[in-house]
């Protein structure tokens, strides 16, 4: 019998009324493995159960007029402060159009984090007075519109699993991939040798670790070079990147 650890690495509440959504990352893959393990300990609350009028209407008209509806402020706010009741050391994010841009650098610092409360908007958004008394972080995950804020907080805590032992293999994986040191991923290859009429480069046979590894860094700096070079603007580079780069311009 396999010995079982219960240690939960990070906990989250989600505000949400469709928390059925996040079915996709808790029954799938390596994210459904760690939160069925509590090693990401996932809640919800869905501020339809803590509204306190009549209908358990959920959604109000805008003041001022205009298109749409907004998200009634008592369900939302108590469903907030519920949380915050449950979650006493968390940051309370939420996400909006409006919000910073994440990327890797965000996710490295919210891995720091044991407890983190997502609020997902619906409907055009929430009212004002709610990011003034209750939100501590506004985030966006990219320059585009959803009709909710729940694929976004799905995108972030499938991106924070990556980095949690036992999720992936190791953190060298979560550290190897796209970003980490501001590179682009170096082309991959499995078996076989030859199929469809291509091969995979002589190099990765060889053998030889250290001139793959060169082999390696000299691609992810092409390929970060000719797909985005406005990664390498603030990027810092060692001895072996800067011989590389140098190689580069000779050509
Ligand atoms: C808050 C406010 C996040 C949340 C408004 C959420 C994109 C992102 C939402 C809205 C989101 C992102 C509701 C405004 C639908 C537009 C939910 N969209 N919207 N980029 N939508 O992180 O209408």
């Amino acid at each position: 019998m396999k010995k079982k650890d219960n240690r939960t690495l990070i906990s989250f509440y989600i505000i949400t009324i469709f928390p059925e959504m996040f079915y996709s990352i808790s029954n799938y893959g390596v994210t459904g493995k760690a939160i069925q393990k509590k090693i990401i300990n996932l809640n919800y609350l869905n501020p339809r159960d803590f509204a306190k009028n009549k209908y358990k209407s959920i959604d109000d008209r805008p003041y001022g007029g205009g298109p749409g509806m907004l998200m009634s402020v008592q369900p939302l706010y108590s469903s907030i402060k519920k949380a915050k009741s449950l979650l006493k050391d968390a940051i309370v994010i939420y996400l909006s159009p409006q919000g910073i841009k994440l990327n890797q650098n965000n996710i490295y610092k919210l891995i720091q984090r044991k407890e983190i409360i997502f609020v997902c908007g619906r409907y055009e958004g929430i009212d004002q007075r709610i990011i003034d008394s209750l939100i501590d972080e506004e985030w966006s995950i990219g320059d585009y519109i959803l009709t909710g804020g729940e694929l976004a907080a799905m995108v972030i805590i499938d991106s924070i699993a990556r980095f949690i032992p036992g999720v992936i293999n190791t953190k060298k994986s979560a550290e190897k991939e796209s970003f980490y040191n501001n590179l682009l991923d170096y082309p991959n290859y499995t078996r076989p040798k030859t199929i469809y009429e291509m091969t995979v480069p002589d190099i990765l046979l060889s053998g030889n670790h250290n001139k793959i590894r060169l082999w390696r860094l000299q691609k992810s700096l092409e390929i970060t070079l000719q797909k985005r070079p406005d990664l390498l603007e603030k990027k810092l580079f060692n001895k072996e990147e800067k011989v590389i780069l140098n190689k580069f311009k000779k050509k």
